[in-house]
């Protein structure tokens, strides 16, 4: 089953993150301690809460895709990930989504009630989760980054970074469709802070039109409590970076963005509805008052 709604609503989709790893960046550790123990009550509990607060989506993690994460095997995010996820299809009234990179995560995720692949390496890593998608009927996400995220973030080099991550996400959406993926169920995302410096970051937010316009698909922005935006507002701690995700996340909104991924979504809905709102007035041409 999936809704095709999300992501194509002609509001901002938000989707809530919920990490189930001990080293997530920003909530790593609230639900699985070092030792690897779940806390899937407390899991379950906080997926709801997000729901509550307006998530049109769950985004349920079992690997951090941080430069520098431990590797983790496929049965550990299996195991951290797929019990979950039905306890929240039982527990919640929202679609869920799984983000790996790994076809086997991805297929026991699918089979416990995740309708949505949101693989970050956009096909690149295991192109066998567009054909899971298509057969699952599943919306896959696909996200930009060249390499592996444990050396991501050595020199990334772009001579124009928009104009090469439209073109390497239609080779992601390429290997999706002819893999039976229809348009109706693919959204790109440029990957913010995956293999990208400050400059390449701000060029994709503030470009994000032109991906939009080349690819013609929804598109899936993730600044949410990044390094860039701690670098930029000058917090160090990622909790302590809500402010910059919103102003952050309010010009993703204004240059096109149709769905946020986003830590706080209480705020993120804020933003959402505030930015579609000027992004509404500038597009008819009234400025208002
Ligand atoms: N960012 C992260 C993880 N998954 N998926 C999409 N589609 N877009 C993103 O920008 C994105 C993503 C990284 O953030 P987080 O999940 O908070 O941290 P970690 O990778 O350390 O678990």
């Amino acid at each position: 089953m999936n809704d095709e709604r999300q992501f194509r609503e002609g509001r901002v989709t938000l989707v809530g993150i919920l990490n189930l790893t001990p080293d997530s960046f920003s909530d790593g550790g609230r639900f699985v301690s070092s030792e690897g123990l779940l806390d899937g009550a407390a899991a379950v509990d906080a997926g709801c809460a997000l729901v509550r607060d307006g998530a049109d989506v769950l985004d349920v993690g079992g690997e951090s895709t941080r430069p520098g994460a431990a590797a983790v095997s496929v049965g550990e995010e299996i195991r951290r990930t797929a019990p979950a996820l039905e306890a929240l299809a039982k527990a919640c009234d929202a679609p869920l989504s799984i983000d790996t990179r790994r076809f086997e995560v991805a297929e026991a995720a699918l089979e416990a009630g995740a309708t949505i692949l949101n693989d970050v390496s956009g096909l690149r890593h295991d192109p066998r989760l567009a054909e899971l998608a298509a057969r699952a009927e599943a919306t896959l996400i696909v996200g930009h980054l060249r390499g592996e995220p444990a050396t991501m973030q050595r020199a990334p080099r772009f001579e124009d970074v928009v104009s090469e991550v439209a073109a390497e996400l239609a080779d992601s959406v390429a290997i999706a469709r002819a893999a039976g993926v229809p348009d109706e169920r693919i959204v790109v995302d440029p990957g913010i802070g995956f293999g990208k410096t400050l400059e390449h970051n701000l060029a994709l937010l503030t470009r994000l039109g032109e991906i939009r316009e080349a690819l013609g698909l929804p598109i899936l922005v993730g600044t949410s409590r990044k390094s860039f935006l701690g670098r930029l507002g000058g917090a160090e701690v990622p909790g302590d970076r809500g402010a910059a995700t919103q102003a952050a996340d309010a010009i993703a909104v204004y240059q096109g963005a149709d769905a946020l991924r986003v830590h706080d979504v209480a705020a993120a809905a804020q933003t959402a509805r505030v930015a579609s709102a000027l992004r509404a007035a500038r597009d008819a041409g009234e400025g208002g008052s």
